[in-house]
């Protein structure tokens, strides 16, 4: 445990979802408690950033971009807006490991092991989480080690980063189809889109006279994609009618390409010097459109906001949901985002109760006799009740009785 808590001091890449021989992922427990549940972590809520898409693609490259965002404009729960942000032109880039060549490099899920803290402008207290990926659809995962990882980054994140190469073609809107029922159910259940928003990034995108580089070229392709029309099979235009029922917010963002540097130069050390000027205008764009203080998007299930220390009981119950030998059906998908809401919303009755009766009889307290102890135990139980009961919950009475 040492080694995590020197990682945390100086922020390094955490594995936190492992992927194992026999093609199961397991989750380190230790390890993600060790981030999530620390003091002043542990009750802000969170936004959680991950990137997902296939193996090779530049997702950790890019994510230490992110990096070097956060660092800079997050530091020690002040908010500083840093135009320099990007670095120097002659630092390598470090953080999340990246690098060449054709074999896959990032496995499982990783957690930056710094919790980025900040205070929003209305008062709210938040933590911020960044997610890199494993790369899906190398030659040594299963289709079921692909979706595990895609699902476990759609499920936990509220940007989620879909990382593709030159287009945005039918197979990955296809990738979406698992949560789009999911999110038909979540729908019916409590009136709320499950997740919150869908970032497509097209790199090396190579039409910019057909859409230009940035966010705006990136919606005209984006609303090509979506189309819905007669000719489609009936399939194909369900998927997208869904898509748009899932997520709060779907954009898309054209890259350029980074230059020959980066993508073939085995001795590229993620220098800005080395990049085409190009790409770095764009980085500077992208960047703080996502994750500038006032474009935060919290974590929400179910209509409710999302604390760390909920965040981590999540990661447990739906990497149980992904250890069959089958994927999910959506609808145990949903079953278990219901269970996992009802029990976090247990656990913060009972912290209410708790509270209460620990500053009335707590350790320092005078002495209370039973009659007085009872009453403040009624008054402490019916209070947390009616937390339980305010706190929205999945999944009808059933869950929740
Ligand atoms: N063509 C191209 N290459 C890039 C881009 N960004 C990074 N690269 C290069 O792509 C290679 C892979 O980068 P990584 O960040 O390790 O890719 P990844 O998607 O994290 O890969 P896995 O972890 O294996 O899934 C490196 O050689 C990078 O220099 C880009 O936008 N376009
Ligand atoms: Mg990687």
């Amino acid at each position: 445990m040492a080694e995590v808590q020197d990682a945390i001091n100086v922020g390094k890449p955490i594995p936190i979802v492992l992927a194992e021989e026999d093609h199961q992922f397991i989750l380190d427990e230790e390890a993600l408690e060790s981030i999530l549940l620390k003091d002043d972590v542990k009750d802000r809520n969170v936004v959680v950033v991950s990137v997902a898409g296939s193996y090779r693609k530049g997702k950790s490259f890019l994510m230490d971009f992110f990096l070097r965002y956060m660092k800079a404009t997050y530091h020690l729960n002040l908010i500083k807006e840093d135009a320099h942000w990007i670095g120097s032109d002659d630092k390598p880039l470090d953080g999340f490991t990246w690098r060449g060549g054709s074999d896959r490099d990032t496995t499982g899920i990783l957690m930056w092991s710094e919790v980025f803290k900040a205070t929003l402008e209305d008062g709210e207290k938040v933590a911020i989480i960044l997610l890199d990926t494993q790369g899906t659809f190398d030659s040594e995962s299963t289709v079921k080690d692909c979706a595990t990882v895609f699902a476990l980054s759609t499920l936990l994140s509220s940007i989620q980063i879909y990382n593709l190469k030159f287009n945005i073609q039918e197979d990955d809107l296809q990738h979406l189809q698992l949560f789009t029922e999911y999110g038909r159910l979540a729908l019916e259940d409590t009136g709320t889109k499950p997740f919150q928003k869908l970032q497509f990034l097209v790199r090396d995108w190579s039409f910019p006279y057909e859409a230009e580089y940035g966010a705006e070229g990136g919606q005209k392709i984006l609303d090509k994609r979506l189309q819905i029309s007669d000719k489609q099979h009936p399939e194909l235009q369900s998927l997208r009618k869904h898509i748009k029922s899932c997520f709060s917010d779907i954009s898309c963002y054209l890259m350029p390409h980074p230059g020959l540097n980066v993508a073939t130069n085995p001795n590229f050390d993620g220098k800005l010097s080395d990049i085409e000027p190009d790409f770095k205008q764009n980085l500077l764009t992208l960047i703080p459109m996502l994750l500038k203080p006032n474009k935060l998007i919290l974590k929400e299930i179910g209509g409710q906001k999302i604390k760390a220390k909920e965040l981590v009981q999540y990661f447990k119950a739906y990497i149980k949901l992904f250890t069959g030998a089958e994927l999910p059906e959506p609808k145990s998908m949903l079953v278990t985002t219901a269970e996992a809401n009802n029990l976090s919303a247990v656990a913060s009755a009972r912290e209410v109760y708790r509270q209460m009766m620990d500053t009335i009889c707590g350790g320092n307290r005078p002495y209370l006799n039973t009659n007085s102890l009872d009453e403040e135990h009624i008054k402490s139980k019916d209070l947390a009740m009616e937390q339980f009961i305010v706190k929205r919950k999945m999944g009808g009475d059933e869950f929740s009785e």
